[in-house]
């Protein structure tokens, strides 16, 4: 550990109350000591009973312990490939396994930051929670980011810990000369695991035990760490396109208070489903629907790695899934492949289907229902509040828009002065609740939240009925011509198209208009992307939704660039070719 950060670390455990692991000698105050000021936090909510948290609280005893505590140990927890399946109490005892290795041989002390990298599998899970009950604070990484996104990472998280999945220890690595504060790194699943020697796998440099081996050598009991219910254990960097990454600070409460809203008053799931997605666990939206909530109701996930539509339609089958969480594209893509072979795929056990990430077109809620007769429930959330805050259950859903508030959150939208705006007019999405923004020493806290509330960047007007109606991005609204148009909109409108498979709408600068509307389109096999099809798709959007928010250009793509979270991304679109 560098100097000055010890010499930080000293006074800031003497000038403040410490949190974590009041039972131990030494703890951290690294995040707390970075958290925003009290007047540049979001006003929080705790009106519903259910969010009365007790001062002491850590998430992974609640997820976890608790139902072994209670008898319930033997239930089935978690699935992934080859076969794994552990209960409760195998999960658990796989985290107080790996939370002993952090602890004795890796030196873990409560609140230093913990690198998680892997693709979603029982064994990232176990780590989640050896991290978690050992008091340490979880740096969930993408799969897919590369060296120098790891080192920001590294670096803005001051990362001292990590644990790696073999598979995807190249990139790390190749970021570890950088990498200052990183001091122990163990692998996991690789092709030594859980053998004697246990090298570690695939990743050059790393002669380190492997995780499993570290593991298995230890008592499967830990004292899981006694937190404060606002320690935080959780960093949430954002998929932020440029610069330095931002990191969403999370408390223990604000996982359990993510659990009590949505999960239990919209998505209603028991504890005998089989909740299975394609998000990351790096990513909230995955952590939420595909740990957290599953184990909060004492229900079973199943962890697939790279969830692509093809690997996710028949992993829904095989382990008769009935909870599925992806993204709208992906429903697309899978609602596609149905349409070609609807009985290649059994999808009888599937019952709730949840979309978020992005916009749920109406063309996309149409096609799957029309090929799983399961009406999907949208929602929209985000890294900063954690999970969702507006959304509608099956009986509440209406094709083009998000849904309504969440219980728990309140929802506004507001003019530029911050002022609420009457139904029917567009404006900022600002919301409240138990969970809120707390960006780990950044100042941009300051634009996403304003006056107490969290403003997530998006552009939305609430309709007669009280439905929140999804517009665009802020940043991305395009002004042409004098008119307001929002992209997504026009991308709904050319996806009722049939021969459109994927579509990206943007403003492209334009001197007479300020900006014209330009489609980027990916076509379905057996259609050709000619002067013809420019024409019909225009005319098309013509009939469709009010004429002069028409694409005036269509270029034709084989693919559109997208995140790992399924988002497009359309400041790539608007790069010059
Ligand atoms: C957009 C949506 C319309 C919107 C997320 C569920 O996406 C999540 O978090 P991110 O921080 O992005 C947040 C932004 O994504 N968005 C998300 N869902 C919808 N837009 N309709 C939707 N249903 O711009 C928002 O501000 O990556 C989603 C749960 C947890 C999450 N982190």
């Amino acid at each position: 550990m560098p100097s000055s950060r010890s010499a930080n670390v000293a006074r800031s455990a003497s000038s403040r109350d410490a949190g974590a692991g009041d039972d131990s000698a030494h703890v951290e105050t690294f995040a707390r000591d970075r958290l925003p000021a009290a007047e540049a936090l979001p006003e929080f909510l705790f009106e519903l009973p259910e969010l009365q948290f007790p001062a002491r609280l850590n998430c992974a005893a609640e997820l976890l312990d608790r139902w072994v505590e209670r008898g319930e140990g033997g239930r089935l927890a978690v699935q992934g490939h080859g076969g794994t399946r552990w209960t409760y109490a195998e999960l658990q005892a796989q985290a107080n396994r790996i939370a002993r290795v952090l602890v004795e041989d890796m030196g873990l002390v409560p609140g230093q930051r913990v690198l998680l990298r892997g693709a979603n599998s029982p064994m990232l899970a176990a780590s989640w929670f050896g991290v978690v009950k050992a008091g340490g604070i979880v740096v969930g990484t993408m799969p897919l980011l590369r060296a120098r996104e790891l080192v920001a990472i590294v670096e803005k998280a001051q990362v001292s810990h990590a644990l790696v999945d073999s598979r995807l220890a190249e990139e790390l690595d190749l970021a570890r000369p950088s990498c200052h504060t990183l001091r122990e790194v163990r692998q996991f699943g690789g092709a030594g695991a859980g053998g004697a020697n246990g090298s570690g796998g695939a990743g050059g440099g790393s002669l380190a035990p492997a995780l499993e081996t570290l593991a298995a050598a230890k008592s499967a009991t830990f004292r899981t760490v006694d937190t404060a219910a606002d320690d935080v254990c959780l960093l949430a960097f954002t998929s932020g396109t440029t610069g330095v990454p931002k990191a969403a600070m999370h408390f223990h409460r604000d996982v359990m208070a993510a659990c009590a809203c949505w999960p239990p008053h919209v998505l209603r799931a028991t504890r005998d489903d089989v909740f299975i997605g394609s998000p990351p666990l790096a990513f909230t939206f995955g952590l939420g629907g595909l740990l957290a909530f599953p184990l909060s109701i004492g229900a079973s996930t199943v962890l697939v790695e790279k969830a692509t539509p093809d690997v996710l339609l028949p992993a829904i089958a095989q382990f008769k899934a009935t909870v599925c969480f992806t993204a709208p594209t992906s429903y697309r893509a899978m609602a596609g492949q149905l349409a070609k072979d609807a009985a290649a795929h059994d999808l009888s056990s599937l019952r709730k289907c949840v979309s978020a990430g992005e916009a749920l077109p109406a063309a996309t809620r149409q096609l799957w229902k029309g090929a799983t007769g399961i009406e999907i429930i949208d929602g929209i959330g985000s890294t900063e509040l954690f999970h969702i805050f507006i959304s509608a259950d099956e009986a509440h859903a209406k094709p083009g828009a998000t849904g309504l508030v969440v219980p728990g959150y309140r929802a506004a939208v507001l003019d530029d002065e911050g002022r609420e705006l009457p139904r029917g007019q567009v404006g900022r999405l600002a919301i409240k609740g138990p969970t809120g923004c707390k960006y780990l020493d950044d100042p941009r806290q300051a634009s996403y939240v304003q006056n107490g509330w969290n403003l997530t960047g998006d552009a939305y007007l609430q309709d007669t009925d009280g439905q929140f109606v999804y517009q665009a991005r802020t940043d991305d609204m395009i002004i042409s011509g004098g008119y307001n148009i929002a992209g997504p909109e026009v991308e709904s409108a050319l996806l009722l198209h049939p021969a459109v498979a994927e579509c990206g709408v943007i403003g492209r600068a334009d001197e007479a208009r300020g900006m014209v509307v330009k489609a980027f389109v990916v076509l379905r096999p057996g259609h050709a992307g000619d002067a013809a099809m420019v024409a019909t798709l225009q005319e098309f959007v013509k009939q469709t939704i009010a004429p002069y928010k028409y694409p005036r250009e269509i270029e034709f793509r084989t693919s559109l660039p997208r995140t790992e979270t399924g988002k497009l991304q359309r400041f790539r679109l608007r790069e010059p070719a």
